[in-house]
């Protein structure tokens, strides 16, 4: 585990600022990822504040696709909370969010807290096709790997589809991934782009969680990092995550762009 550094509270609130006043900012181009880490955990300690939950954590820059995109190349890990979520079918609503994109994924489900030692996979009781929407707090989504390990890796929210029993889900390396607005396929990709295999994931969340002293409780979703490059929220559209083999997901997009 990595001694606390001093929390950049000026960051902190920059950060949040924009977050609460749908408002960006220019990037830090900060350096030291460690004290990032502490960045992102007060900065999601001021989403707890006003209320809501730690529900999970996610991947970052898993993919080849994203890391090309982005012009990033290290694995990187973000918290999702309550109120980022959206249901299966729900509302976006653009008017609360800066200049978001959405990006499919595969998400896990943990069955039991899980400690240091412990086998992560083995804590995952369940798989599920799901979305992500990004919204970098930084203008033009430009960022160091820091500033976005500090803005809670760009996450804005997130939804998932049907949840399949892990035993029952059969091999999940190689389905095909795609992404649709309005039944026009934006994306595609396989689950394979996720770190080689998309349970590959696990291993490294955990190594993560180990290092950083994260605790992965029961109940909490965990997103493997998205399988293609992301693509932006249009206001009205309908948008649709597809894993072959799990099934789909879906957000209606609400309220016209800023
Ligand atoms: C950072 C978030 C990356 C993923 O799935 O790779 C991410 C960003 O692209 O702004 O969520
Ligand atoms: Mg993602």
């Amino acid at each position: 585990m990595t001694t606390t550094p001093r929390v950049d509270h000026a960051l902190v609130d920059r950060l949040d600022d924009a977050v609460t006043g749908v408002h960006d900012v220019v990037n830090a181009e900060a350096t030291d990822v460690d004290a990032a880490y502490a960045v992102q955990e007060a900065l999601v300690a001021r989403r707890l504040d006003r209320g809501a939950r730690q529900v999970g954590w996610k991947l970052g820059f898993t993919s080849l696709a994203k890391m090309a995109q982005m012009g990033v190349s290290d694995v990187i890990v973000g918290r999702l909370t309550s109120d980022m979520h959206v249901p299966d079918g729900g509302a976006v609503h653009l008017p609360r969010l800066i200049h978001p994109r959405v990006e499919p994924e595969v998400a896990y489900r943990l069955a039991r807290d899980v400690s240091p030692d412990d086998d992560l996979l083995a804590a995952v009781d369940a798989v599920a096709p799901a979305l992500e929407i990004i919204d970098s707090r930084y203008r033009d989504f430009c960022f160091t790997l820091a500033d976005v390990v500090a803005d809670n890796t760009s996450a804005a929210g997130f939804a998932i589809g049907p949840w399949t029993a892990l035993r029952d889900a059969g091999e999940l390396g190689g389905l095909p991934v795609a992404l649709s607005v309005d039944g026009e396929v934006a994306e595609t990709g396989t689950t394979d782009a996720i770190l080689g295999h998309p349970l590959e994931a696990l291993p490294a969340l955990a190594g993560m969680a180990r290092r950083r002293g994260f605790r992965l409780r029961a109940g909490q979703v965990i997103l493997a990092g998205a399988a293609t490059a992301a693509v932006p929220l249009t206001a009205g559209t309908s948008v649709v995550g597809r894993v072959d083999g799990l099934g789909s997901v879906r957000i209606e997009v609400s309220g016209e762009a800023r």
